[in-house]
């Protein structure tokens, strides 16, 4: 690891004089929004750790964050700004001044805005899950501009527009009442690998005798450690939570009382659900019907029963109606009366009333121009349309910070062909060459958690945590939210909003939260009821879970667009059902260019049951080559009983140039999109594999 040794070797590194500690925030897209205690000495950062003070960290890291010195201090780091000099995609570039930069990029947008400001597209996604760096000043340019919108769709919101039809916003359980419950279902959810935390209060549960049950079709690191694991097939879980109810209702184990006081309109529900029997669920999930009896007994019968749903069961078709049929669950059975019973799939809502988008991010700067919206899940189609009267102008220019759209959107050989136009101007914010940064005709240098201020919410607990800029910015890196501020400067732009300092988008954050408490403890945790819903007080205009949603209906299992089941015609070319879950030591594809993780991770791995790997051949540790119509993958067949029978997991998301032969695990999948949030369907994607 990349740290300085203390001046003197018998001396412990905090007695060093010259030592700090700093407080911090984890910048990354996970549920846990750590506290970090950031030790510093000699204006670099040698330790970066949990704070124990807050309850969520308890004072432990993952293993990826406690490396987040050695991401910032990596040798690769981009540190000035970059000019491209040869083709598209070569990743060849010459530094430049930031001055020469931001002139030139400033001239290009306003040559294309002169003709039609919405041929520039921001694509941005949570990089960093700060409210400063992720989304104010950059958000204040392009309404100004009157550039396309984004709809950010490629992680949740299938099933956060779900759950916000149901409970009336993204709203569940508190993270510590975990530890109260006596079984946890674990339910699309790796918890072990990407909801550190949480894991650590059902570990606190099960000493006290909780039972955990997952419900995943991988055998993942957190199933090994539960008691039950379902392997059900990807995308089936509408019907499994259908075949739940069923028993619930032929058994009498409702909650009639308070379906009766918080439920509106249970009815249309409870005839869907009386079609199907545990047969016919075993049938759809590709389980036992005992399996069904058994999980729906112990969820009606164990008291305080939880649910921790996780996004990893929203990506495939039917994700939407799945969250909504699942989110029912503990209101049929009164769950929520009690601490330690409901479902938490994300706590974002609860910070609806304590984080002032509006002052942060302007929408008002539109100034009544309606400009058209991309879906960043459409990018690959999206970068390849000509303009057209129903698309609007032709992209002509996308602004790249916080995601790597070439490595992680569907469908990526259409993603690669649209960032190698030859038109398109390409501008991307980064800490790193990433395979989006290759195709950029100017690469910003972005500062890393440790050299900027920012301000954190969590969609995994409640609390509000604040980040210290820890060292200065490292070589010319600036904050994305500098460098949109001097691009606006550049632009021409003298709206005061553009000057607003760090510290002054800071307090506009979250005008409601104490800022000296805030600064000086790191955190400051909402004032929120004990118990949510324990007598209703759903944030529906009622006050009800909704059940017949406006415009969404009742909800009801929608089958994969691609499964053996609902796509036979396809299923005989392509007979396996392909999931890409995350891979443990890396953050999407973040992380994957740190070599002490890549060495854990060793190289991109299909995981393949044994009987489907005989029956092609392959042999564990072999290359294999993972296709269909839309492109073709190189890895590495990991053969085990980690995958099911019919189902491959390609663990994600690995940089396409660390990966083999160029590609990544999104040559193959669908830029298809979900039944409800128009999300993208990584999970639901039929493949068929051979030796490479
Ligand atoms: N280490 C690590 N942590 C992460 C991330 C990471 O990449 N690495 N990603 C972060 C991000 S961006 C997010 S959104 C969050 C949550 O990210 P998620 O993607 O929800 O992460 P996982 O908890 O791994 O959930 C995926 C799990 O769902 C399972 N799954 C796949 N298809 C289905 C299905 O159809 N039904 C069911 N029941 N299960 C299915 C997968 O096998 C996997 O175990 O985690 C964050 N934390
Ligand atoms: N096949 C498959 N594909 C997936 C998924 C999957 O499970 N399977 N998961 C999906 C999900 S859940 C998500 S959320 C998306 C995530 O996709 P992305 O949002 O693209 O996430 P990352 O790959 O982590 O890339 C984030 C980038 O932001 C940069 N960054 C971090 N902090 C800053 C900063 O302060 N300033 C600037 N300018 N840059 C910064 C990092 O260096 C990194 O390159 O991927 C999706 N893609
Ligand atoms: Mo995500």
């Amino acid at each position: 690891m990349d740290t300085t040794t203390p001046a003197h070797a018998d001396m412990p590194a905090d007695m060093h004089a010259d030592t700090r500690t700093v407080r911090g925030a984890c910048p990354h897209d996970c549920p846990d929004t750590c506290a970090l205690k950031i030790t510093v000495q000699a204006g670099r950062v040698i330790k970066v750790a949990g704070d124990p003070d807050l309850p969520p960290t308890h004072g432990a890291l993952c293993s990826k964050v406690s490396r987040y010195a050695e991401r910032s201090y990596h040798p690769e780091r981009v540190l000035t700004p970059l000019k491209r000099v040869g083709p598209k995609g070569s990743g060849q570039f010459e530094p430049v001044t930031w001055a020469a930069a931001l002139a030139d990029i400033a001239q290009r947008l306003k040559a294309i805005a002169a003709r039609d400001p919405q041929a520039i597209l921001p694509y941005s996604y949570a990089g960093t899950m700060g409210l400063l760096q992720g989304e104010s000043m950059d958000r204040r340019f392009f309404h100004h501009l009157g550039a396309s919108l984004l709809d950010r769709t490629i992680c949740s919101s299938a099933g956060g527009e779900a759950l916000a039809a149901t409970y009336g916003g993204k709203l569940g359980m508190h993270l510590e009442h975990y530890t109260d419950a006596k079984l946890i279902l674990i339910w699309g959810s790796n918890s072990i690998a990407s909801n550190l935390h949480f894991w650590t209060f059902a570990q606190q549960a099960k000493r006290q005798g909780a039972k955990l049950v997952c419900i995943d079709p991988r055998r993942t690191e957190t199933a090994e450690k539960c008691h039950q694991h379902l392997a059900l097939q990807p995308g089936t879980d509408g019907a499994l939570a259908l075949g739940l109810m069923h028993q619930l209702i032929v058994n009498g184990w409702l909650d009639e009382d308070y379906i009766a006081r918080h439920v509106d309109g249970f009815e249309p529900l409870r005839e869907k659900a009386l079609a199907w029997d545990p047969e016919r669920t075993a049938a759809a999930c590709g389980v036992s019907a005992d399996e069904v009896r058994g999980l729906a007994r112990d969820y009606a019968t164990t008291r305080p029963a939880a649910i921790r749903l996780n996004y990893g069961m929203q990506r495939c078709h039917g994700g939407g109606n799945a969250v909504r049929l699942i989110a029912m669950l503990p209101c049929l059975t009164g769950a929520w009366r009690q601490q330690g019973g409901g479902l938490l799939l994300s706590a974002s809502g609860w910070f609806r009333g304590f984080v002032d988008a509006a002052a942060l991010q302007r929408p008002d700067l539109l100034a009544g121009r309606r400009p058209r919206t991309i879906n960043m899940a459409s990018i690959g189609d999206d970068l390849l349309r000509a303009g057209s009267p129903a698309f609007g102008p032709k992209i002509e220019a996308v602004v790249v910070y916080n995601s790597t759209p070439v490595a992680v959107a569907p469908e990526s050989p259409k993603v690669v062909a649209g960032f190698q136009r030859e038109d398109l101007f390409t501008v991307v914010l980064e800490h790193f060459l990433t395979d989006t940064a290759d195709h950029a005709d100017y690469v910003l240098p972005a500062t890393t958690q440790l050299e900027h201020l920012d301000v954190h919410t969590s969609y995994g607990h409640t609390y509000v945590v604040f980040n210290h800029a820890a060292v200065a910015p490292m070589g010319e890196a600036k904050p994305n939210t500098q460098i949109f501020r001097e691009l606006a400067a550049a632009m021409g732009f003298t709206d005061p909003c553009f000057s607003d300092s760090d510290e002054q988008l800071a307090h506009q954050a979250v005008p409601a939260i104490d800022p000296d408490a805030l600064r000086e403890q790191g955190w400051v945790k909402l004032p929120l009821p004990a118990l949510p819903f324990a007598d209703g007080g759903f944030m529906t205009p009622h006050g009800k879970v909704v059940v017949n949603a406006p415009g969404l209906g009742v909800p009801d299992y929608v089958p994969p667009y691609e499964s053996v089941a609902s796509a036979p015609a396809l299923a005989q070319r392509y007979p396996l059902a392909m999931i890409s879950p995350p891979a443990r030591h890396f953050l999407n594809s973040s992380f994957v260019n740190v070599k002490s993780l890549r060495s854990i991770e060793g190289e991109p791995l299909l995981e393949m049951h044994p009987d489907d790997a005989a029956a092609r051949g392959i042999a564990d540790g072999v290359m294999v080559r993972v296709f269909n119509d839309r492109g073709s993958y190189h890895c590495k067949a990991a053969v085990g009983v980690r995958a099911r029978p019919g189902v491959v997991n390609g663990l994600g998301v690995w940089w396409r140039k660390l990966g083999a032969a160029g590609t990544n695990v999104n040559e193959v999948t669908s830029q298809r999109l979900t039944d409800i949030g128009r999300a993208p369907t990584f999970y639901d994607c039929l493949v068929e594999v051979a030796p490479a």
